[in-house]
Order: C-alpha cells, then sequence, then structure tokens
C-alpha cells in the first residue's frame, strides 16, 4: 500500500497567533473539499496515509507547540524557508514572472535574476525535505506554478514514483513563453517533464505547452503524449469543478435567507449586479467599470435603477501592481458615483474585504446579473459557484471569453472584456431576458457543471495518472 502526497505552495491551514497561544484553522478550499472527499470514497483503498506538503507560516519551534493539536484528515509536513529568499520565490518569481507572463502581462514581468534563484532554492527545498519520505510505490500530485521545476527533482531522486502535476492558470502561448530568459525556459519545461501527468484546465492550456515543448526540448510529440529518454509523459485537460451540492443546496439555508432578505430589501425594485473577485490586474475590474459606465450613458433609463455591488478581496498587497490596482479602483469608483449618482441613489456599492459563505451565496442568490470580465482566467471558479447557487434558476451570467469557465458555459452571455459597448449592452441584454430563458440557459448550465464537480475531477485525474504510470512502467519493460 502507498502513501499519496499532496504538495502546493501553502498548507491548507492557517496558524493563528492570540499572545503566546497557537492555534490552527484548517482552510475550506476547493482543493482540500475535492481531495478529502475524493478519497472519502475511493481512495482509501488505494492509499494508507494522505500527506499535505507545503510551505508553514511558522516557525519551526511554532510548528511543534501547534502540530500536537492537529485533527485533520491528514499529515501536514511543512517545509521552512528562509523569508527573504520565500519572498523572492513567491512575490518575486511565482507572482511577478510566472503570474503576469502566463496571463498575457508580459510587460509586468520583472525578470530579476535573484527572482529565479530564489524559485529554484524553495523547490530545491521541497525536494530535498521529501527525499528520505517518499517510497517508490507512492504517489505525489503536485499544484500550481509555484512549483513547476519539483516533478524533475523528484523524478531523479526516484524515478519509480508516480508524479502528477497540475496548473490552476493558463498555460501561454510560445510567443509568450518565450519571453523568458532562455535557461528559464529550459528549467521550467524540463521541470514539469519530471511528472508522468501534465493536467491543465482546457485543451488550449495543453496545446501551448505541447507546442513550447516541441520548440524547446528534443521530446518528440505524438497524440498528446510526450516522449523523452525512454519516458513518455501524458497531458490532459481536466477543467476543475466545484462542490456543485455545497452550493446548490445553500439557497435555503437560514443564514443566507436571511442575508439575501436584507439585500432584496435594500434594493426594492432596483436591479442588482454582483461581482466578486482577489484584487488582481487579470481579473478585469477597470475593464468591467469601464463597460458599467458604458451602460450607464447608453441606457439613461436605467439611472437610479440599478446597483452594482462589486466585492475586492485583498490580494498580494506586497506587490506594487496590486497596490496601485487598488487606488484606480478606489479611484473609479468615486468618479462613477459622483458623475451619476445622487443622495439617494449610488450607482456602485464598493466593499474592499471578504465575504463569509453566507454572505457570499446571498449576493449569488439575490443579483439579477453576474458580472464576470476577467482578462485572462485559468478557469474561474466564481461564474460556475454562481450557477450552481441559482437553485431558483434565475439569473444571468455575462462571461469573459477569456476565462476557462467559458469553455463549458456557452449559455452565459459571453462578452470580449476589452469591448466596453459589447459588457453594456450584454448587461441590458442580461437585465431585460425573459424568465424562461434565463431559466433554459441556467438549466443547462447546471446540468453541464453538476455532471463533473470537483470530485470528478479529482477521480479523473488520478484514474489518468495510474494510466500514465503504468504505461510509462510497460515501457521500461520493454
Ligand atoms: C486560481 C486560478 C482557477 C473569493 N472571495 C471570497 C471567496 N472567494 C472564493 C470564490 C472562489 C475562489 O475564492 C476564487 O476562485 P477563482 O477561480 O475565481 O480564482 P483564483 O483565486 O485566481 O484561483 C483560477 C482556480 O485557481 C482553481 O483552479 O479557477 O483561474 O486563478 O471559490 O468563491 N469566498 C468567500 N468569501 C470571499 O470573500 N467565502
Amino acid at each position: 500500500m502507498s502513501k499519496l502526497f499532496i504538495i502546493s505552495n501553502r498548507l491548507p491551514i492557517t496558524i493563528e497567533k492570540k499572545g503566546d497561544k497557537l492555534s490552527y484553522r484548517q482552510s475550506s478550499g476547493g482543493l482540500v473539499s475535492a481531495v478529502s472527499a475524493y478519497l472519502d470514497q475511493e481512495g482509501q483503498r488505494t492509499f494508507t496515509k494522505k500527506v499535505w506538503v507545503g510551505v508553514s507560516e511558522c516557525s519551526e519551534q511554532e510548528w511543534q507547540t501547534v502540530s500536537d493539536t492537529f485533527t485533520a484528515d491528514y499529515d501536514f509536513h511543512p517545509i521552512f524557508a528562509a523569508q527573504k529568499t520565500y519572498d523572492q520565490y513567491y512575490n518575486g518569481f511565482a507572482n511577478s514572472v510566472l503570474w503576469p507572463l502566463f496571463h498575457y502581462f508580459p510587460s509586468y514581468a520583472d525578470y530579476q535574476p535573484q527572482f529565479f534563484e530564489a524559485y529554484k532554492k524553495i523547490n530545491h527545498n521541497f525536494a530535498d525535505d521529501l527525499a528520505n519520505q517518499l517510497n517508490p510505490e507512492d504517489t505525489v500530485w503536485i499544484h500550481d506554478y509555484h512549483l513547476l521545476p519539483l516533478a524533475a527533482l523528484l523524478c531523479k531522486r526516484n524515478p519509480k514514483l508516480t508524479i502528477g502535476l497540475f496548473l490552476h492558470i493558463p498555460f501561454p502561448s510560445y510567443e509568450l513563453f518565450r519571453a523568458m530568459p532562455n535557461d528559464w525556459q529550459h528549467e521550467i519545461i524540463e521541470g514539469m517533464l519530471g511528472a508522468d501527468l501534465v493536467g491543465f484546465h482546457t485543451n488550449d492550456y495543453r496545446d501551448h505547452f505541447l507546442n513550447c515543448v516541441s520548440k524547446i526540448t528534443q521530446a518528440k510529440v505524438q497524440d498528446q503524449i510526450i516522449h523523452l529518454n525512454g519516458r513518455q509523459i501524458k497531458t490532459g485537460a481536466f477543467p476543475i469543478g466545484i462542490d456543485y451540492d455545497q452550493f446548490n443546496s445553500a439557497y435555503n439555508n437560514e443564514g443566507v435567507v436571511a442575508k439575501r432578505n436584507e439585500h432584496l430589501h435594500m434594493k426594492q425594485d432596483k436591479k442588482l449586479i454582483f461581482s466578486v473577485d482577489r484584487l488582481d490586474y487579470t481579473k478585469g475590474v477597470f475593464s468591467r467599470l469601464k463597460g458599467y459606465r458604458e451602460f450607464l450613458l447608453q441606457n439613461p433609463g436605467y439611472i437610479g435603477k440599478v446597483i452594482f455591488a462589486l466585492v475586492v478581496i485583498p490580494s498580494r498587497d506586497n506587490i506594487s501592481r496590486y497596490a496601485e490596482r487598488k487606488k484606480i479602483i478606489d479611484e473609479y469608483v468615486g468618479n462613477l458615483n459622483s458623475r451619476f449618482g445622487n443622495i439617494g441613489w449610488q450607482p456602485v456599492v464598493y466593499q474592499y474585504g471578504h465575504l463569509s459563505f453566507d454572505e457570499l451565496i446571498a449576493l449569488y442568490t439575490a443579483c439579477d446579473i453576474a458580472l464576470i470580465t476577467p482578462l485572462r482566467d485559468g478557469m474561474n471558479l466564481v461564474a460556475k459557484e454562481f450557477v450552481a447557487s441559482r437553485k431558483d434558476k434565475r439569473g444571468v451570467l455575462v462571461l469573459s471569453e477569456m476565462a476557462g469557465a467559458a469553455d463549458e458555459l456557452p449559455e452565459a452571455l459571453i462578452i470580449n472584456p476589452n469591448d466596453r459597448k459589447e459588457i453594456g449592452d450584454m448587461i441590458r441584454r442580461g437585465l431585460e431576458m425573459p424568465r424562461a430563458e434565463q431559466e433554459d440557459r441556467m438549466a443547462a448550465m447546471q446540468a453541464r457543471i453538476s455532471s463533473y464537480n470537483v470530485v470528478d475531477w479529482a477521480r479523473d485525474f488520478f484514474n489518468r495518472l495510474k494510466d500514465a504510470k503504468a504505461g510509462q512502467l510497460q515501457l521500461r519493460e520493454n
């Protein structure tokens, strides 16, 4: 029997400090629930032990104190990193090189050599730390752009391991990828090729990756399989799902009903548009506001009759690009409200801060339109959550064609986020959509996303990973 190691940048727990006392809270992210639910249902037979590996938020000494109190399904294995190195790896290489480049913002990429050195160092820390923990029969599932070189580092030390890698953000076209210094390109692509299976959200991202592999390495690519040095690496599209039932069944939760009623009371007979995202230039908040402005300009009859509830979640505020965004959005919201609003009505109500789960569902289910306009987005779970939450089958999704989710949600009103006129037109169309059409579109989208939920996603990935490893072993025997 083997062990399963899930590896991500951070552990899915938050350590809280009150005075001298330390406690911990387990995060309830999609990935944690996906893997736990899958393992509860099917994985127990396969794996004897589950270990989550990631960088710890606290010092080694603090970890010793708090780890005695853990009662999770998983064992947690912390990686400790020096603050400066972690900062250059996380804020530097991961979020100031890979994130902008992979989201088609090449001019935001800051190619500082020390960022890349720190990125390599932290990936080596993970590999060194795990060297004594891993046995050949174990399975490793690596997540996301922070750890792209890790698969090769692990495979080199332990070629029999089963290694899967999943990228949660887009993989860009070669023309973007090649903007990085050559040796960085090699290190990243060759690092990813240490996996037996590399997964992406969409076929397009996978194809971009395969094209980069062909251009950058000596590998042969055939039928989406990469042949390199006697190994074969499989690739695939696995569009991440959500816990559909959790969102769909929340409609009648007491807390949700109470908060939804507050919103419905507040808006009275006005229409409500809603959006929520992390503060990130990729999420297109500024373009969204410009589209909304265009809507108000083109449809003066709606002035005083519509409210846009804009929720922005603080994110990565140590990076200057993010802090700048906040200022731009604050100013634009102020301008919109002073240009169109009056004492009795403001076109935008704006919250910069988190929502509880009940508040989130209340807004998903009180609004007439969810307006989701990323300039690039690997998937975008908010779009899927909004659809799943609408047990009443009402409401309209206006969605950017640049989100991976658009592939699975063609019944949304699809917009180009740079086309403010189109956003304005679709807001109007959404607000005036007949009830029967809303229901038809919502039913079609719900049918699709409920049939491939987050557990299906994890199961699909694990099954394909098992096949990929079997193929690999067969190749070695022949
Ligand atoms: C990356 C990729 C890909 C947000 N604010 C609140 C809150 N949230 C939850 C949402 C949703 C999640 O956070 C955000 O997920 P997204 O998919 O929209 O975006 P990223 O954080 O950028 O995620 C993305 C994803 O990985 C998965 O592969 O889809 O493309 O960039 O679940 O609900 N939840 C609550 N309060 C908030 O204020 N409760």
